[in-house]
């Protein structure tokens, strides 16, 4: 990297130590779970852990024989039982006197269906630690399954697209609602093409889950499971933010602010049209998914107000 490029990029002020993954690993080409899983520890430090279970990222953050693919900590789990694990690990690092983060690292099928109860009661219990989930809306490590967070229309291999049914009948789970709902002392939206909001996030995450529950929700579209060009990947990023479908905020406290306001947002088939995942839409399916868009933006848009008054 050179020091035009260093200087251009303001995103690398916020870099505290060097990449602590090694070059080479087994995640697909363009993953933007692997930016995410890179980017946490440059801008957080190595005092962390990071908890995980079976999904994409535990081949990586596992190792494979004897040998790791990373400098950092790491404590595996079942998939029912992250966020409860992460409790246990950071009251006993508390106990014992050692300054650690503890960050749960899952997709949306751990932190939506899988392991949703132990999040759900970690975070009403405003335990000490951070829990990311990479979205990739879907059960991506086992080859593409719907989960709760999976959209309405979208195809997968349990929602396929035949003659009866196109894709998924029912609309995702709003789980930043029902996290929102939970009042976390903080939480957050985030994607990689936002990389500077995203740091900002992260040191407030790790600065604030040293006085409770800290939840943050990265956007992060599978180019295999989505059928995206693997380059493609961060403009998708960008997409989902242009056009509403993914807006960027945070929250103290249950008080949502934006981060990121959109003054003329595209429509979202502008989104669609950069994946397969939707190309079977028609025009009514396209408009059930602006209508949802809309209808979750405004929603959010109302507590943003109430908060501030
Ligand atoms: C209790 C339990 N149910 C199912 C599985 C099988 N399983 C392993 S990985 C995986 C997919 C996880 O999906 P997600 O959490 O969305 O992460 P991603 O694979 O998308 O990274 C599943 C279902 C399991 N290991 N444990
Ligand atoms: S299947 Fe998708 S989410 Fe999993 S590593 Fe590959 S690109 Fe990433």
């Amino acid at each position: 990297m050179t020091e035009a490029i260093k200087k251009r990029n303001r995103v690398f002020d916020y870099f505290v130590t060097e990449d602590l993954f090694s070059g080479g690993v087994a995640w697909c080409a363009g993953c933007p779970l692997e930016l995410t899983a890179r980017f946490v520890p440059k801008v957080l430090g190595n005092d962390i852990v990071f908890v995980s279970c079976p999904c994409c990222a535990a081949p990586v953050l596992h190792g494979q024989n004897l040998g790791a693919w990373h400098k950092l900590s790491y404590l595996s789990c079942v998939m029912t039982g992250v966020a409860s694990s992460a409790t246990g690990l950071s009251r006993y690092l508390r106990r014992s006197g050692q300054d650690a983060t503890v960050i749960c690292f899952t997709g949306d099928g751990g932190a939506t269906d899988v392991g949703f109860q132990p999040l759900s009661g970690a975070a009403e219990r405003q335990e000490k630690i951070i829990y990311l989930v990479y979205d990739n809306e879907g059960y991506m490590n086992t080859g593409n399954q719907r989960s709760s967070a999976t959209p309405r229309g979208a195809a997968t291999t349990t929602t396929p697209v035949g003659k009866v049914k196109r894709g998924k009948g029912v609309p995702a789970k709003n789980m930043l609602m029902i996290m929102l709902m939970h009042k976390p002392r903080y939480m957050a939206t985030a994607t990689l093409s936002h990389l500077e909001d995203f740091a900002k996030k992260l040191k407030k995450a790790k600065e604030l889950s040293k006085e409770g529950f800290v939840y943050l929700h990265v956007f992060s579209p599978c180019p295999v499971g989505w059928r995206i060009d693997s380059n493609l990947v961060i403009e998708v990023c960008r997409m989902a933010v242009r056009t509403n479908y993914f807006p960027l905020w945070e929250a103290e406290f249950g008080k949502p602010r934006f981060t990121v306001e959109v003054a003329s947002p595209r429509p979202v088939v502008e989104f669609t049209k950069l994946m397969r995942k939707f190309a079977h839409l028609d025009e009514a399916g396209l408009a059930e998914l602006q209508k949802q868009v809309d209808e979750r933006y405004s929603l959010l848009k109302t507590l943003v107000e109430a908060a501030s008054k």
